[in-house]
């Protein structure tokens, strides 16, 4: 990854993907833009063409960079450049990024980089502008940050437990209902009858119960895209 805020990717060193790279299992190069500058401001900005407000990072730095961190004449990275005008970042997007066996990711700040930038990378590899959401962020490290993660925790030996992937909101387009564990009471609140009861099929069906009710109530847009059966229609429609 590129950055003028390499510190700001310290996290990554930390956590489930610290450990992952501790292990081997994830390589990690954090990487100044600055070293591809060479006047004595060190300058990565410049005013837009055209006017408007703000800065845009000036193209000769990224394409040094690029050139030097993958050389055309060998293999390729795929390059995600995250930006509130990118395509949206989705637990799919997650799954396709997590087959790549080289990501490079080029963090923008101010109001972004120069086009020309992102269309000279995609002349020799794939490259994705990816959004985290409908908010404006000051610069694409939190976002690596965010994409790293998502996607590392995806790679094969980085969770502890495969089995917890297909649990993930979202791996069957519904959000995750409630959950509990010890105590079975606290505070006067029990936790729900028939986690305790040992049915499996009954405890299923109440998670698919109040996986539907939540999505219902945050993100009835998902619904559309979920098979429904008879059981699932009837919880919805109390
Ligand atoms: Cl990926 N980058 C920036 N700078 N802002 C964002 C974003 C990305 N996603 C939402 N807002």
């Amino acid at each position: 990854m590129v950055s003028i805020f390499p510190a700001y990717l310290a996290p990554l060193r930390e956590s489930l993907i610290g450990k992952a790279v501790d292990r081997g299992l994830i390589e990690l190069g954090v990487h100044d833009l600055r070293q591809w500058t060479h006047d004595v401001h060190r300058t990565v900005d410049d005013s837009p063409y055209g006017g408007g407000p703000g800065m845009l990072m000036r193209p000769e730095p990224w394409g040094q960079a690029l050139d030097t961190l993958a050389p055309a004449s060998g293999a390729q990275p795929r390059l995600v450049v995250p930006t509130p005008a990118g395509r949206p970042f989705t637990q799919a997007l997650a799954h396709e990024l997590a087959r790549e066996p080289w990501l490079m990711f080029a963090c923008g700040r101010y109001e972004g980089i120069d086009s020309r930038v992102v269309d000279d990378a995609a002349d020799r590899m794939v490259v994705d502008e990816v959004s985290l959401g409908d908010y404006v962020l000051a610069g694409g490290e939190v976002a690596v940050l965010v994409i790293v993660e998502a996607v590392g925790r995806l790679l094969p030996g980085v969770l502890g437990n495969v089995a917890s992937h297909e649990q993930d909101s979202f791996s069957d387009g519904l959000l995750e209902g409630p959950a509990y564990t010890r105590p079975e009471v606290w505070r006067d609140r029990p936790v729900p009858d028939v986690l305790l009861s040992g049915h499996h099929a009954a405890i299923a069906r109440w998670r698919r119960d109040e996986s539907l009710r939540r999505t219902l109530a945050r993100r009835p847009e998902l619904l559309s895209t979920v098979a429904l059966d008879k059981a699932d229609a009837k919880v919805l429609a109390e």
